[in-house]
């Protein structure tokens, strides 16, 4: 991937005229959400700016072992910020903070859209979106030299930590040459692989498994060869785990033979269903499948919420 010159120093041109920054991380964030967030922090603390790290949701402990103080924010004071930098968010609703703020995306403050969502519409001033992009942290890597920064060891591994993520440990299609160059770059410059992996993928709770349980036990392969499963908020109580704990299930589904793509449908107990749709397929585009439903995300991987219950639907066929 390639970032324009010209966009590269109109992002740092308004960084440089700000004096206090809002870093919005996105609705039920993730490591490259949150990664993305913690590596500008680090950068842009360097530069004596005021920062806020926001996040319209609480952030899970386990995803701040990054920065030994985080700050996230549940809300904040727009008054007092002259620049909002969004990274990862792929759409307003994912920004989420607009229904506090509906003046946020309005361009009075100017605002750094810095994502590789497919479905981004470049809601931003400063527009940063490359969907070619494995991660919003490898967007951040070619930005940061584009600025002659020096990546630190702990910038190193926030920005790993995305990566790292959002390839799925790199077993997605989108680990291209180029993210194993960046990988090694980082892995050069410091960053600890070790507590990433602990971080992302050996640190289940037993309530967690319980509720993979449920997803499996949920399973259904359609007549098309979609894996799909739906989790009601009974599975949630049975299993004890916790909101957030149904992330990463999601890959065990489309471990399935042959499927077209797997969906998971959940109630998030506030009166909406959250889908989360994955396929390992070049020609499903499921970022408009999710779009239908008044979602986006990637063409691999997207997602959506609608308000409403599930209800289990049985069908009968009698075949001659
Ligand atoms: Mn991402």
């Amino acid at each position: 991937m390639h970032i324009p010159e010209k966009l590269s120093f109109e992002a740092l041109d308004e960084i440089t005229k700000a004096s206090t920054i809002v870093i919005i991380s996105h609705r039920s964030p993730d490591a490259d959400t949150i990664g993305s967030n913690l590596a500008l922090r680090h950068i842009l603390e360097k530069q004596g700016k005021k920062l806020i790290s926001a996040c319209v949701d609480a952030v899970p402990n386990s995803l701040t072992f990054l920065h030994p103080d985080p700050h996230f924010q549940q809300s904040f004071d727009l008054n007092t910020v002259d620049l909002i930098i969004c990274v990862d968010s792929g759409s307003p609703s994912q920004v989420a903070f607009i229904k506090e703020y509906p003046e946020l995306l309005s361009g009075k403050i100017p605002l750094i859209n810095i994502d590789h969502h497919a479905s981004n519409e470049g809601y931003g001033t400063t527009n940063l979106v490359y969907p070619e992009a494995a991660s919003t942290t490898l967007i951040l890597y070619f930005l940061f030299q584009a600025w002659d920064e020096k990546i630190t060891a702990d910038i190193a591994t926030c920005l790993l930590y995305g990566l790292y993520y959002d390839t799925g440990s790199f077993m997605h299609s989108n680990t291209t040459e180029e993210v194993y160059e960046v990988a090694g770059q980082l892995i050069s410059s410091g960053a600890k692989l070790e507590p990433i992996i602990k971080n992302l993928f050996h640190s289940h709770t037993v309530e967690q498994l319980r509720l993979f349980g449920k997803v499996f036990e949920n399973a259904e392969l359609t007549a098309k060869n979609i894996i799909i499963a739906g989790v009601k908020q009974e599975d949630m109580a049975e299993s004890g785990a916790k909101s957030g704990d149904l992330s990463g299930a999601i890959d065990y589904l489309s471990m399935v033979k042959n499927n077209t793509f797997a969906a998971i449908i959940s109630e998030d107990g506030k009166g909406h269903i959250r889908g989360s749709l994955r396929t390992k397929h070049d020609d499903i585009n499921l970022s408009e499948i999710a779009g239908l439903l008044n979602g986006g995300g990637h063409k691999k991987a997207s997602g959506f919420t609608l308000d409403g219950t599930l209800e289990k639907e049985v069908r009968w066929t009698i075949r001659k």
